[in-house]
């Protein structure tokens, strides 16, 4: 669980790094789930954003992922449904309850692994009260060079930016360069929390070592969607902690 000071440290800068949320060995066995599962999913798209090059002057770079992890191994079930985490996320949210958005592995392969251009997630799924948020879990350990997650503190409070479309949503770069951010290192077994307003992408991984992580959206059950993009992900609206208020049908969803 994590303490009125973090909370408060959320609320001021719109990000949080919980160290340790899951254990370094329990980190290690989901790194293997992640990797068999790209393994055997053995697909040849690249996710990588169109806009991703303007970071790499032009160098081609690469990105494996895999949404809705849950839906291929219990393992990652199990990991959504974790009190460790949903209690994290309710303590953020204020709410009891926790409900799934969608979730979304990535593996930045070693030397080459894509950046993400600076954004906010809230273009992508807004929501009428603000309340999603993201849980990135490290499944190995996530320094600068590796592309760690990059954060803008306190942009959050911002509200929804006006985003460029081309090669999907990002911010301007002149304005939101990817050096101006903060770097969020991580190690194996900890999980980074932010606001879908707060500014955020990460650099490129050029060691010799992949970096694997996994995405969790969340979202108040009681939090409207406007508009229906991204709807399609498999098991939204399923129930992570507590209960759904709303108790809206399932087809209405
Ligand atoms: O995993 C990362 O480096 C960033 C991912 C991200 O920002 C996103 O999927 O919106």
């Amino acid at each position: 669980m994590v303490d009125e000071a973090a909370l408060a440290s959320y609320r001021d800068n719109g990000y949080l790094l919980v160290k340790g949320l899951i254990g370094k060995d329990e980190a290690a066995t989901y790194r293997q789930e992640s990797h068999d599962l790209i393994g055997r999913l053995n697909r040849d798209w690249d996710p990588t954003w169109g806009s991703a090059k303007e970071l790499t002057m032009g160098a081609a770079t690469e990105l494996k992922h895999c949404h809705d992890v849950q839906f291929y191994s219990a393992a990652f079930a199990r990991l959504i449904t974790d009190p460790r985490f949903t209690d994290v996320a309710a303590a953020i949210m204020g709410t009891p309850n926790v409900q799934l958005h969608h979730t979304k592995m990535f593996v930045k392969p070693p030397e080459k692994g894509s950046p993400f251009p600076m954004h906010q997630d809230h273009p992508f799924f807004p929501h009428t009260k603000d309340s999603v948020g993201a849980a990135i879990f490290h499944f190995d350990d996530a320094p600068v060079e590796k592309g760690c997650v990059r954060v803008v503190p306190g942009s959050h409070k911002n509200g929804a930016l006006q985003h460029e479309t081309e090669g999907s949503y990002h911010l301007p770069f002149s304005e939101w360069p990817l050096e101006n951010s903060v770097p969020c290192e991580a190690e194996a077994g900890d999980v980074l929390f932010f606001s879908y307003h707060t500014v955020h992408g990460s650099g490129t991984n050029t060691t010799d070592e992949a970096r694997t992580t996994l995405l969790v959206q969340y979202r108040d059950p009681e939090d409207e969607p406007i508009g229906d993009s991204h709807s399609q992900s498999l098991g939204q609206g399923m129930m992570l902690r507590g209960i759904d208020p709303s108790s809206r049908a399932l087809g209405d969803r």
